[in-house]
């Protein structure tokens, strides 16, 4: 007893390590491709797109393999003191932030719901992998050694890595499976990753503003929302001048990683492009917050996006994107923009809303 499994680990070892030259590019490429999925993932709202989600999870639970076997290799570098020099800090600091990346992603995945100051676990673990980047690229440019040639070309160095991946897609697999038989609040994500907030109106879900949007509360009474750009009769309407009649469930998605489904109320924007005459060449449309803040939609898809006042029957809190925000059913939540105060109808699409997110709200 005590002596099989340490055999058979052993053994596990041996099968799928690849030679050390090998680990340590394989483990670039895997923070490099996790990094991508990552951020792409952020983009993903529709079902269809959850093999991007399993991918970043498979090819994290192989970067632990891929690790243990990095660590025993080198741990002697870091426990024994004559071994020290100026890079060992660097890799200190890497090996603590891809720690610190594998442990929330995978406490994620339990449901482990807790808030780290302001952020959410997920947030921390998108912070986390975001300084790998930088760090993984310092620690490589002092240490690294090119792979030989005697590494490829070997048909048991594609096993391994195919043994890794299915190693790491069972032991996905399994960690599900724990959540279902211990049925942790892991087992309620979407499969986005995001945990329900449940309940209606402004007080059931989180304010959550990207980087630096946080505007002064608007004065509902000087307040108005322009349609203009690509239009034969531009708009210009008071609050009073808006008939909230639409009204309409949809679930939003906040890469934060929380979800909730409300029923938003408001003006549909096709009825107000229709009232402003939009010009044949029109493609998208852009919504703009007073604070900058903006993102556009397909003209068709805008056309079914509703402009909400209000949510589960309560008039929108300022936190929440008063008097206006947008209510896009199928798109992550940083795309519904909130204190809207601009309709922009245009011929092109914007790819400069993707920084102006980032760096709206700095002074
Ligand atoms: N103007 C503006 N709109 C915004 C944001 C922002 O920072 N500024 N944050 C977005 C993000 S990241 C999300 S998830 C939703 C959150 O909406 P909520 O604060 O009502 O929950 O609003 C989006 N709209
Ligand atoms: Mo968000």
């Amino acid at each position: 007893m005590g002596y099989r499994p340490v055999a058979f680990l052993r053994r596990a070892v041996a099968v799928l390590e690849p030679p050390p030259r090998l680990v340590d590019w394989s483990l670039l490429v895997v923070v490099l491709l996790e990094t991508a999925t990552g951020l792409y993932s952020f983009t993903v709202a529709a079902a269809s797109g959850w093999p991007v989600f399993w991918l970043h999870r498979i090819l994290g639970l192989a970067f632990v393999a891929l690790l243990g076997f990095k660590l025993a290799r080198v741990r002697h570098r870091l426990t024994r003191r004559e071994h020290w020099q100026a890079s060992t800090l660097v890799s200190v600091l890497t090996l603590l932030a891809t720690l610190g990346a594998l442990a929330t992603g995978v406490a994620w995945v339990f449901g482990l719901d807790i808030r780290i100051a302001y952020w959410t676990l997920l947030s921390v673990h998108v912070g986390f992998g975001l300084v790998l980047v930088p760090l993984v690229g310092w620690h490589l440019s002092s240490r690294a050694r090119l792979p030989d040639r005697d590494d490829f070309h070997r048909r048991r160095t594609t096993i391994k890595y195919a043994g890794l991946l299915v190693g790491g897609a069972l032991t996905y697999r399994g960690q599900e499976l724990a959540n279902r038989v211990l049925d942790t609040p892991g087992e309620d994500r979407r499969f986005t990753g995001s945990q329900p907030r449940e309940g209606s109106g402004n007080g059931s879900f989180p304010v959550t503003s990207w980087v630096a949007d946080d505007p002064e509360p608007i004065d509902r009474s000087t307040w108005s929302l322009t349609v203009a750009g690509e239009v034969a009769s531009p708009l210009e309407l008071s609050l009073d001048a808006l008939a909230p009649d639409s009204s309409e469930e949809a679930l939003l998605d906040c890469t934060s990683g929380w979800y909730t489904i409300q029923r938003w109320r408001g003006v549909r924007v096709g009825d107000l492009l229709d009232a402003a005459d939009v010009a044949e060449e029109a493609r998208f449309v852009r919504f703009v917050s007073v604070t900058g803040y903006r993102w556009s939609l397909p003209i068709a898809e805008a056309r079914d996006a509703l402009l909400a006042t209000h949510v589960g029957d309560e008039r929108l809190s300022h936190g929440h994107g008063a008097p206006m925000r947008l209510v896009a059913p199928g798109r992550r939540g940083f795309q519904w923009v909130k204190w809207i105060h601009r309709v922009e109808v245009r011929q092109r699409d914007d790819p400069a809303q993707w920084l102006v997110t980032l760096i709206s709200g700095f002074e």
